[in-house]
């Protein structure tokens, strides 16, 4: 079969290679699939509609809405479509009915995609969701022999079950050829700093066990923490070096370092082959699993940053959003970062419910004491199938447009807080410059920026100052107007 993958064309200032559609590909060649990726923060989304057969179309849900545009597309081409990724899975069936794909995938699209292309009928492709008199219907794929034999694990979601696949080796190694580091724009990576280029991103385990209420990553990935051999992961690198020219590897894990062992073993593995290359951890790792010595050992490795996830300065807000972490172990880790010689960068989040602004001015006045490189201060955001999106649609979900666009964690609004959602807007700000302004932090911050990307930082900066509405009416012309109804209102039709 013939099968177009396509990352949508969005306003994006960060730009990565797509690991997602990487794995969907490589797993759709190995069956003799004819495979493309078209990525919109790479190139233009333009395609002859004859020389394809499905089009399978990914979305978070900040670009949910330029996702369903190129459903639109496709269809009117009259292919077959499938839609897929972090926003979906979190929302199969609403994913569906907004998006007028044929298909959704409700998790891990690699035997999905798989299964669907070899011609299987909808109703027996795993993790699907598809049209059934008007009505989106879940395959009833039956992976119990799967599950017996312990190669797939299911796992409630709400009040959904999910199948996940244990051995993520078996997935092999993304189609690099189709998301060559090298052929991606040098404008700004993941976490903006960057030592050299090319560089990929790699995962390294699947999977995030804890249930902080604002992250849908055990959602998208599940809540088993599934592990790459070490060795398959340093072959892989060695690979990315020799083949792609790739010169830094960023760790996306959303939990790198919850196994001792296996971060042990990672690095072990690259000192032991000799092997020369900068690594960062740009998704961040929680605090309370990092010790000196591992640290060290990191370090030795090739690891020169990594984004630790603090949050909040105030334990109840920690304990509200069930961080599982004491404030306290906070100060000593990032100084043992920094003792390692690897640079810090703190990740703050303010604005949750009942939070109040003298909490928040707590949380950037304790980030400007760290001795953190950098921080990021984030609005916290309801991403679909969290906690704290359920929270949202009890205040405000009733009879609301839903402008995914909006769910930027740069830009969301609400009015959910002790304050109001402009103060919070405010503070955020706030946070960035009075930490910036600490210790000379912005000048070290500009001269670790390349020339080519001033532009994307400023734009970024705009973005966080400006509130959304300013931004979309006169930064970000091209902003689409696709507006959603509330999802508990939704006709339910195709
Ligand atoms: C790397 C990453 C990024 C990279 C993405 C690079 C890229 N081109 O892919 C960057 C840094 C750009 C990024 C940005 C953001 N991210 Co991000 N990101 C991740 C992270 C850590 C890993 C994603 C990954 O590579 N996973 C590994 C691959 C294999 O998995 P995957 O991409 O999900 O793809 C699999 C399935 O989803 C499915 N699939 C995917 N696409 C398709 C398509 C089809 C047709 C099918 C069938 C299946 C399918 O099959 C794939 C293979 O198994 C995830 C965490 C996570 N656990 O998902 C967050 C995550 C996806 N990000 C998230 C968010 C919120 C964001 C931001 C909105 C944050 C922000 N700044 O506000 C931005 C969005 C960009 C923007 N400006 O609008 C949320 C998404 C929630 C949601 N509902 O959309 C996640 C889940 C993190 C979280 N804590 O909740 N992110
Ligand atoms: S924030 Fe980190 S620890 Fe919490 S659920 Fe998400 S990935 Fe896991």
């Amino acid at each position: 079969m013939n099968i177009l993958l396509i990352s949508p064309k969005y306003d994006a200032t960060i730009v990565a290679p797509h690991l997602g559609l990487g794995y969907l590909s490589s797993s759709l060649k190995k069956q003799g699939h004819k495979v493309k990726i078209l990525d919109g923060t790479r190139e233009e989304i333009k395609y002859n509609p004859e020389d394809w057969e499905l089009v399978g179309v990914t979305a978070m849900s900040t670009y949910f809405p330029e996702a369903c545009k190129d459903i639109e597309r496709a269809k009117s081409y009259g292919l077959k479509t499938i839609i897929g990724g972090a926003h979906i899975i979190c929302d199969p069936e609403q994913s569906l009915i907004d998006s007028q794909a044929d298909y959704a995938a409700i998790g891990e699209g690699e035997r999905t995609m798989s299964q669907l292309a070899s011609g299987l009928d909808p109703s027996s492709v795993e993790g699907l969701v598809y049209w059934k008199d008007g009505k989106p219907k879940r395959s009833n794929a039956n992976v119990k022999n799967l599950i017996e034999t312990k190669k797939m694990y299911t796992t409630k979601i709400g009040d959904q079950a999910r199948d996940f696949q244990i051995d993520i080796d078996d997935f092999g190694e993304p189609d690099w050829d189709s998301i060559d580091p090298a052929s991606y724009p040098k404008k700004m990576p993941h976490g903006m700093i960057y030592k050299s280029l090319p560089l990929a991103p790699i995962i390294t385990t699947r999977g995030c066990p804890y249930s902080c209420i604002y992250c849908s990553a055990p959602i998208t990935a599940g809540k088993r923490m599934r592990y790459r051999d070490p060795i398959k992961v340093v072959d892989g690198i060695e690979m990315l070096i020799k083949k792609y020219g790739v010169k830094e590897i960023q760790i996306e894990d959303d939990n790198f370092t919850l196994k001792r062992k296996h971060v042990i073993a990672v690095c072990e593995e690259i000192i032991k082959r000799k092997i020369k290359i900068d690594w960062c951890l740009p998704n961040g790792v929680r605090i309370d699993k990092l010790d000196p010595e591992m640290l060290r050992l990191m370090k030795k490795s090739g690891c020169y940053q990594m984004s630790l996830g603090i949050e909040s300065a105030n334990q109840r807000i920690l304990d509200m959003i069930k961080k599982r972490l004491n404030k306290d172990l906070v100060r000593n880790v990032v100084n043992e970062v920094k003792k390692a010689g690897i640079q810090a960068v703190g990740f703050f989040i303010v604005g949750f419910p009942t939070e109040t602004k003298k909490e928040i001015k707590e949380t950037i006045d304790f980030a400007c004491s760290l001795n953190l490189d950098r921080a990021n201060f984030t609005k916290a955001t309801p991403l679909p199938g969290t906690e704290l999106y359920d929270m949202w649609i009890s205040l405000y979900g009733k009879d609301k447009n839903i402008d995914w666009k909006s769910f930027s964690m740069e830009q969301f609004s609400a009015d959910w807080a002790e304050c109001s959602a402009k103060d919070i807007a405010r503070l955020q700000t706030w946070g960035f410059i009075k930490f910036y302004l600490t210790k000379f932090r912005f000048l070290k911050l500009l001269f670790s920026l390349r020339t080519h990307q001033l532009i994307t930082f400023l734009k970024r900066i705009l973005r966080i100052v400006f509130s959304t509405n300013l931004y979309n009416r006169f930064i970000n012309k091209k902003a689409l107007n696709f507006k959603f109804i509330n999802p508990v209102s939704r006709k339910t039709t195709k």
